[in-house]
């Protein structure tokens, strides 16, 4: 791939994300552990700050750490790209039970998943969670100034005078964590290069104008150097915003902001899979799925969240068994859906809603020896989820809103055998470049039942020549592709005169 010519960094690396890349755990001797987890931005970040010998700021996933307390190395016997990060290189930030339910039970998925989704219904606006949400940000400012403040004082004194630390902070959670590093570097005159990536979507002026603390929330993205989004939209709304909430002055051709004399850089920077790695886990991965040769599988996988669709899908594959009855005991919608932020109501209600659905709809179609569909809530390995990818015939990956969606790429990389089809939202980041799927609005049940039909019929030819160009791109724009475009764009690649990475 195109990112996997490496191209050094120009500075020290600073990443700041919510999650550590692992949790820690108490094993069966009450100990803390390491827990690798399998995120495709681990996979891609976690190696190049090993090799550059870089931090990671971030929440350990555990309310046993307490202050002081040390991070456990790796284990020996640890395969996990996360392996080779020695414990020196992690900052945890400590957050406790009821700040956590605030920031980020109340904050963060209260407020800004729904709102940046564009479904203000869904939306608190509660002023004492917004406060904690600014504490908390302002906790991991604290714990990158230390960080930053170790990094320059090892700079000047092997005489590095010149290179510019770089830090590179993620997602929703810390949209105000650059107003106080920015404040404090200016007070202390410490340098840095700081850089955000978004990895939702960033909504119009309409729907953000809705949230009380709008202007502290754009004036703390624009505490960056360099904002990217996945896509252009996303980046045409945040300038949007900016102008209309705070004055800005915009340059909306070459995405660029303005605010206090400063200028601050946007970018769509559409994030991608390692393309590599789900090709060999579905080249080993053992079958998984038993099916009688005549009956085909449709797959839905996401995390159980209502921005993925998951009752819209259900209540379309109804329709589809309504319509196309020559189908019934041919197909079966098999659905993953992985438990996530169990403790919210919202979420709670949506488990609900889908298994009663579930049981509906099986209870009305069953014969003695098919379900029209298979449910499980729960994880799988990435070597299941592969095979799953592997040997279906449709992937259904239809959310109402999504930043980009991984599934859909996930799923072209580990079609090495008889290609199927992918059904893809126009709402999802990835419908924006991903042409060659069947594009499929949501909310319209009618025609996703007929899209689905089709896409059951589609010859083998014409699915060839579909997933062999979707293939292509993902491979091309991977994740690393997607990491070193990133650092291009914030001038942090060394040999810069090369230029950014081209498509
Ligand atoms: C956010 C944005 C954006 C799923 N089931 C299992 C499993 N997964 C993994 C998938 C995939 C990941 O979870 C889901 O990624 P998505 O991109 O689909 O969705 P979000 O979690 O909402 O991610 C999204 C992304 O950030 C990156 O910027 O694309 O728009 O919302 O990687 O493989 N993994 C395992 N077992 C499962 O059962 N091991």
């Amino acid at each position: 791939s195109m990112g996997n010519k490496k191209r050094d960094i120009n500075g020290p690396l600073i990443v700041v994300s919510n999650r550590l890349p692992f949790v820690l755990s108490k094993n069966s001797d009450g100990e803390l552990v390491r827990k690798q987890s399998a995120g495709g931005l681990v996979t891609a970040v976690a190696p190049v700050v090993v090799e550059c010998k870089g931090t990671w700021i971030g929440w350990s996933g555990s309310f046993d750490l307490k202050p002081g307390d040390p991070i456990p190395e790796s284990d020996p016997e640890d395969k996990a790209p996360t392996a080779g990060l020695k414990s020196n290189q992690i900052i945890p930030v400590h957050i406790d039970k009821s700040e956590f339910e605030e920031f980020y039970n109340g904050c963060c998925n209260g407020t800004f998943w729904p709102l940046f989704h564009s479904m203000p219904d869904r939306a608190n606006f509660v002023s004492k969670d917004w406060k904690t949400y600014c504490r908390v940000n302002d906790k991991f400012a604290d714990c990158t100034l230390d960080a930053l403040r170790n990094v320059i004082k090892t700079l000047d004194e092997a005489g590095n005078h010149d290179t510019v630390p770089l830090v590179w902070i993620h997602d929703y959670q810390l949209l105000t964590t650059a107003t106080k590093i920015r404040q404090v570097c200016e007070e202390e005159n410490l340098r840095c290069k700081l850089g955000f990536f978004l990895h939702i979507p960033f909504p119009s002026w309409d729907i953000m104008r809705l949230l009380p603390w709008d202007d502290q929330v754009l004036q703390g993205m624009l505490a960056y150097d360099f904002a990217a989004f996945h896509i252009e939209d996303y980046c045409l709304n945040f300038i949007d915003c900016c102008c209309r909430r705070l004055g800005c002055r915009v340059d909306r051709t070459n995405m660029l902001v303005e605010l206090a004399g400063r200028t601050i850089q946007v970018k769509a920077l559409p994030i991608g899979i390692p393309f590599e790695r789900f090709v060999q886990l579905s080249e080993k991965a053992p079958t998984f799925l038993n099916m009688p040769d005549d009956v085909k599988v449709i797959l839905g996988v996401d995390r159980l969240d209502y921005t993925k669709g998951l009752v819209h899908r259900i209540l379309a594959f109804e329709k589809f068994l309504e319509k196309y009855p020559d189908f019934h005991e041919k197909v079966v919608l098999l659905q993953i859906s992985v438990p996530s932020r169990t403790d919210v109501k919202e979420y709670k209600q949506l488990k609900d809603e889908t298994e009663l659905l579930i049981g509906r709809i099986n209870g009305r179609f069953s014969k003695p020896n098919w379900s029209p569909i298979r449910y499980i809530y729960g994880c799988l390995s990435q070597e299941q989820l592969a095979a799953l990818y592997r040997d279906c015939a449709v992937a259904l990956v239809t959310p109402l809103r999504d930043g980009m969606n991984l599934v859909a790429k996930e799923f072209v990389a580990c079609q090495i055998r008889t290609p199927g089809v992918l059904i893809l939202s126009p709402f999802a980041g990835a419908g924006g470049t991903m042409h060659e799927a069947l594009l499929v609005n949501p909310y319209e049940l009618d025609e996703m039942a007929n899209v689905l039909n089709r896409a059951l019929k589609m010859p083998l030819d014409e699915r060839e020549l579909r997933m062999t160009q979707l293939r292509h791109r993902e491979q091309l724009l991977d994740v690393n592709y997607w990491m070193t475009s990133f650092f291009s764009s914030m001038g942090a690649l060394k040999d810069e005169d090369e230029g950014p990475p081209k498509t």
